[in-house]
């Protein structure tokens, strides 16, 4: 038995060493999708990027929007890797057409 079939908090294998009988399934990670502030971007067009592409309410919206203003950044959500990307890449492409230079970043979310 290698180290591999030997792990007690993994254990991946039957007495003999060789059947798979437990693997251990993680959900996938999220990531955070983060607003980052500017001086120059519209604080109702920050609110319309939340409504439109977050499915914030206008509160909810309203909120976020102040947060990042105050504290320079802030979560606009929390999706697998796929949609957050898919999200980052819409926001960044529907500011630069509407000339605004809102930016909008991932990070990987560690909380568990
Ligand atoms: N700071 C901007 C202003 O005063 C508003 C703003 C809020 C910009 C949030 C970007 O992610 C942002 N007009």
């Amino acid at each position: 038995m290698n180290e591999d079939q030997n792990n007690s908090h993994n254990p991946r294998y039957d007495e003999e060493g060789e059947t798979l009988v437990k693997e251990k399934l993680r959900e996938p990670p999220l990531y955070k999708v983060i607003l980052l502030n500017d001086d120059f971007t519209p604080m109702d067009f920050v609110v319309h990027i939340l409504k439109k592409f977050f499915q914030k309410n206008e509160e909810e919206a309203q909120r976020i929007m102040w947060a990042v203003h105050s504290q320079g950044k802030g979560i606009a959500g929390l999706y697998p890797y796929d949609v957050a990307e898919t999200k980052v890449y819409q926001v960044n492409q529907y500011s630069k057409q509407k000339e605004h230079p809102l930016k909008i970043v991932m990070e990987e979310d560690n909380a568990c």
